[in-house]
């Protein structure tokens, strides 16, 4: 039973029971409806609902949204609820969130426990709320506050919620409050649907028209909650309710919404495997060596996760500056209201930069940040290894090199993993975990358990030039910098990928990253590099004009003054005279051209990483594509876009490409051997690393 009830006196107490979140699935409904018509039957007083486990609800069962819906459908349990002549309450522990939301929405009257949240994520699962949202809501809150709750997605708090009219009261026990209210009070409450309707406001709906197309271009769920709201306005409940019903249904079945059910799974399935059974280390204190963006990035997240962090650096003008870029990171989160002076202090007082490695002598996890050189990491490791209890789990953030070379140093290897931060590191939510050929079950549990504190998304990846992501990325650059030899200018790709639904093409996107990193990784790869494969030297050319990017006010851009971006056409200029060096004749690519290129060229090099088991599954490619280099999550990823266009599709495009260049357009096998068997990426698990 996923729905209980029992009597107290005259009132009727109907919980939730569907671990672990309270999805409402079908039973649910069920239990819901037959809870009203025992409600009635018995002519009790009230019915308090609210959810088992101290959570509300999480909203309709997502699971359930690949196939056809069933009865009772979710609006007509819950006209039920509101047309009851018996007012219900919700009492609100946890979250209310999606159809758990619109379930208080058809009770008469709502309480929240003060930590609870209340909210309407439909949109990031790329459809509307279904049941009653788009329609009472604006009765409740006005038509501008529904608008900004419905189409950002965005849970309020219970002081929120009270404040602009969405619940009656806040208390710390809302079901015995419930018990409490007042009957006459209760009587007297005005249900949402027999309030007057919001007004219209065409100036408010124009803005946030405008907002939405600036943050979420290309999503098609948050501007139709908008048309949906504003057609409601002027219509009775019912006629506004089939209105919505019948747009949720089809987006429930629209490309975005599987798209984003998909990266929503993903997510969530990115957490330790019940397989894996070792303990991690205790996580208290991390040494990290390295004291720069990324060293006091990781610095600062770990202190923001409550653990004590030593920066080691190698000389005093190093922890000067480690010192300064951890401040600075502090005093910024301050600023900005992400953290209060308490937490600041408390930060400060748990880091500490040093040169003396004897202070990290009880840590028990070492991440090294230091510079990118096979040398340095060697001497780093064998200091660590003699600082650090034996049995601490030595790390580091390497983004292309050999992870197995780098555990050779110390006498035991099993102690090294990789933990691959994305910069700024406080900020994003991926985490790659490096496993090498040695690496111990402990050492990798140390890895997701530091993802779990740090409430990032961890995703195992086996050693390579770059692991998934940057492997993937110089391919996608690659591309890029052909187009762009051959025809293109950078802001025409960059534009082509923006409509895409990156936030930012691949050269304002190393403008920001700076063009030297890729540059001295270009040369590391020099004496490995195929010479049978095209080498685009324009990038090296930009580097030999001190063009890094932001840092020094131009790159692929120019930043006059460091404000804002404006092409630069010494740099276009600067391609067709390669082209010209080389003999090439340009053409003029479309933007579906360049995108096309530019797709293809990852989808290909990530079918290869699944296929050598560098990448467990599809899922895990899709999480780095979108957590760490801004892949549009409503595409579904890279592989699950992949699979909305097919493999045979992909395989047919490339062979046309090959026809330009047969090495860098190689068909990876895997996708040949989806397209011979008609089967979908997503489906296919890694071999290599992981196969079982
Ligand atoms: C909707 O409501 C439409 C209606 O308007 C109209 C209907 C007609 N469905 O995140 P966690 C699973 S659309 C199915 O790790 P946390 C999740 O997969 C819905 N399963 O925990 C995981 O399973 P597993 C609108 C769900 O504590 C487990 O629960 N609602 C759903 O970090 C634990 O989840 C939303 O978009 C679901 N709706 O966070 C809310 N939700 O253990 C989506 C969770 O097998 N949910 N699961 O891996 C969330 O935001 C978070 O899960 C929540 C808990 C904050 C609730």
């Amino acid at each position: 039973m996923t729905v209980t009830t029992r009597r107290e006196g005259n009132v009727g107490y109907v919980e939730l029971d569907n671990p672990p979140v309270n999805a409402i699935g079908l039973s649910v409904r069920s239990g819901l409806l037959e809870a009203v018509y025992w409600a009635e039957k018995e002519n009790l007083e009230r019915v308090i609902v609210s959810g088992k486990g101290g959570m509300f609800a999480a909203g309709a069962d997502a699971k359930e949204f690949d196939s056809a819906p069933v009865e009772p459908h979710l609006p007509d349990v819950l006209n039920a609820i509101d047309e009851s002549h018996i007012p219900w309450i919700a009492a609100i522990e946890g979250v209310a969130l999606g159809g758990g939301a619109e379930i208080a929405l058809a009770c008469r009257m709502r309480i929240m426990a003060p930590k609870a949240k209340i909210g309407f994520p439909e949109v990031t699962l790329g459809v509307i709320p279904g049941a009653g949202g788009t329609q009472r809501l604006p009765h409740l809150i006005g038509l501008a506050n529904s608008v900004n709750m419905i189409t950002t997605g965005k849970p309020l708090g219970a002081q929120q919620a009270l404040e602009i009219g969405l619940i009656h009261e806040v208390d710390e026990e809302p079901i015995e409050s419930a018990f409490m209210v007042n009957s006459e009070a209760l009587g007297c409450i005005v249900p949402a649907r027999d309030l007057p309707p919001a007004a219209h406001d065409a100036e408010a709906m124009a803005a946030a028209r405008e907002r939405l197309q600036a943050k979420s271009a290309g999503q098609i769920a948050p501007l139709r909650a908008i048309e949906v709201i504003e057609q409601g306005l002027a219509l009775p409940l019912e006629e506004g309710l089939a209105i919505e019903r019948q747009a949720f249904l089809e987006l429930r079945s629209s490309e975005q919404a599987k798209a984003l059910r998909h990266m929503f799974f993903s997510e969530r399935a990115a957490k330790a495997p019940a397989s894996l059974t070792a303990k991690p280390v205790a996580l208290e204190h991390v040494a990290i060596v390295g004291g720069g963006t990324m060293g006091s990035g990781i610095a600062y997240a770990l202190l923001n996760a409550g653990l004590k962090v030593t920066i080691l650096e190698n000389d005093n003008d190093g922890v000067e500056r480690a010192n300064n870029n951890v401040e600075s990171i502090i005093s910024a989160s301050l600023k900005r209201g992400m953290i209060n002076d308490a937490a600041a202090t408390e930060h400060r007082e748990r880091f500490t930069a040093t040169t003396d490695y004897a202070q990290v002598s009880n840590a028990t996890l070492a991440i090294e940040a230091a510079y990118e050189s096979m040398e340095v990491k060697r001497e780093v490791f064998a200091a660590l290894e003699k600082a650090l209890p034996a049995d601490a789990i030595l790390s580091s953030n390497t983004s292309y090199l050999d992870l197995n070379e780098i555990a050779s140093s110390v006498t035991d290897p099993s102690r090294v993993i990789g933990l691959h931060f994305f910069a700024p590191a406080h900020i994003m939510k991926l985490l790659e975990i490096v496993r090498g050929e040695q690496t111990s079950d402990t050492a990798l549990a140390t890895g997701y358990a530091l993802a779990k504190i740090l409430r990032k998304i961890p995703v195992v990846v086996g050693v390579c030039d770059g692991f998934v992501g940057n492997r993937i990325l110089a391919r996608y650059r690659e591309a890029a910098d052909t187009i762009l030899m051959d025809g293109s200018t950078p802001w025409e790709i960059d534009e082509a990928m923006v409509e895409f639904g990156y936030a930012m093409g691949p050269y304002a996107a190393q403008d920001l990253s700076g063009l030297d990193i890729a540059h001295a990784n270009r040369r590391r790869q020099d004496s490995t590099r195929d010479p049978a494969r095209r080498y685009i030297p324009i990038a090296d050319r930009m580097v030999e004009l001190g063009k890094l990017g932001r840092k020094t006010g131009a790159g692929w851009y120019r930043y006059p003054g460091g404000a804002g971006r404006v092409e630069d056409p010494i740099v276009a200029d600067l391609a067709i005279e390669e082209a010209h060096f080389a003999g090439i004749k340009r053409v003029d690519y479309t933007a579906d051209e360049i995108r096309e290129r530019l797709l293809l060229a990852m989808i290909n090099e990530a079918a290869d990483i699944l296929d050598e088991g560098i990448a467990a599954s599809a899922s895990d490619i899709d999480l780095v594509a979108v957590a760490g280099y801004g892949f549009p999550r409503w595409r579904g990823g890279l592989m699950g876009y992949a699979d909305s266009i097919g493999a045979s599709s992909i395989v047919g495009k490339l062979e046309q490409l090959a026809k330009e260049d047969a090495v860098v357009w190689k068909v990876s096998p895997l996708l040949q051997s989806c397209a011979t068997d008609g089967l979908l990426l997503c489906d296919v698990q890694g071999g290599g690393t992981f196969s079982a």
